[in-house]
């Protein structure tokens, strides 16, 4: 049990069951309220630039007052919502949340495949069912040198490998996003390999830091930060955290991601984040985080040194980037 990130277990009554909130979704866009306002957090109704106003009551009451270990407050769900790398939707994260709306969140599956002895397809309420989410408030650090306070519910992923058994060959874990250009317009794009794909060691996988995350602030995982499930990896620069997830593979090689097969020199397999190391493009030894002014220094690890540090011992984190 990780004492030191998570508050209290989050009990499943204070989580909006998928069901209901698809039905409200409904609902709303019946009303022809935009659901993406009635998601926004405010206590007064909030304005889009569509015009539509969502009625008090709508916009989900938010616990005040949560921080992180260190005592940076979380940012606004506002923030969180709106500010989005999700290039399967737009490069610009403005765009991403009013593009992302009509995304179609349930039902979900992800198959976990490969060198496992228990080959398993969980349909998102099983997971739901079957690993109590917890909340973890964890920084996420954009190799783009932007940061954010996010309090995530989830659950570790290791308890979801554990329960299909990888086998002793098993050394990394390649995740992969969604395929589905009708509803992802981004992915209609030819400069990217889609489907968006990540990996990690399995050790890094089976860390207790890293979470399936199923949604934020309490609420079911918005469409702008990777509905219905996305990885959470809070160690590593932000795109290590692949939103919308189907499949998880074992593997016995280093798996190869978008980034990487992008940009071999900016973006590593490992690509923890590291003050000094810059990015051939961003100095990393510094960020802006949103809602702040002025920037505030990288930490190695981004501030989780303690807890990873030793999965790394006796590596060049400079070479291997
Ligand atoms: N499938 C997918 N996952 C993704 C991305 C993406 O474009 N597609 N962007 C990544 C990047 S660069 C970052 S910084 C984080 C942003 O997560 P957030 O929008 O929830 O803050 O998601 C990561 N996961
Ligand atoms: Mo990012």
């Amino acid at each position: 049990m990780n004492t030191k990130y998570k508050s209290v277990p989050v009990k499943s009554s204070e989580i909006t069951p998928y069901s209901q909130y698809l039905s409200r979704r409904e609902f709303l866009r019946a009303a022809g309220i935009v659901t993406g306002s009635a998601l926004l957090a405010a206590c007064a109704p909030a304005q889009r630039a569509t015009g539509t106003t969502v009625p008090e009551g709508e916009a989900p009451v938010l616990p005040p007052g949560k921080m992180d270990e260190r005592g940076d407050p979380a940012n606004s769900f506002e923030d969180i919502t709106n500010y989005n790398n999700y290039y399967e939707f737009s490069t610009d994260k403005e765009a991403v949340n009013p593009l992302s709306q009509d995304f179609t969140a349930a039902p979900w599956t992800i198959q976990v495949y490969g060198l496992v002895n228990n080959p398993t397809v969980f349909g998102i309420e099983d997971l739901l069912k079957e690993f109590p989410q917890e909340e973890r408030i964890y920084r996420l650090r954009c190799v783009e040198a932007w940061s954010m306070v996010i309090p995530w519910t989830g659950f570790p992923l290791a308890s979801l490998l554990k329960k299909v058994e990888p086998t002793s060959d098993a050394k990394f874990v390649r995740f992969e996003t969604v395929f589905r250009p009708e509803e992802m317009p981004g992915q209609k794009s030819p400069f990217y390999p889609w489907p968006y794909q990540e990996g990690l060691r399995l050790d890094e996988a089976m860390h207790d830091l890293t979470i399936l995350a199923t949604g934020l602030y309490g609420q079911p995982m918005p469409n702008p930060n990777g509905a219905p499930i996305r990885l959470v990896v809070p160690w590593k620069y932000g795109f290590k955290s692949i939103k919308s997830i189907v499949k998880i593979e074992l593997m016995a090689e280093q798996p190869s991601t978008l980034w990487s097969a992008v940009g071999p020199n900016e973006y590593g397999f490992y690509s923890n984040v590291n003050p000094d190391r810059p990015h051939p493009r961003w100095s990393q030894a510094s960020e802006r985080r949103i809602g702040e002014l002025g920037r505030r220094a990288t930490l190695m690890f981004n501030g989780y040194a303690e807890e990873v540090a030793a999965l790394y011992e006796g590596m060049d984190l400079i070479e291997n980037y």
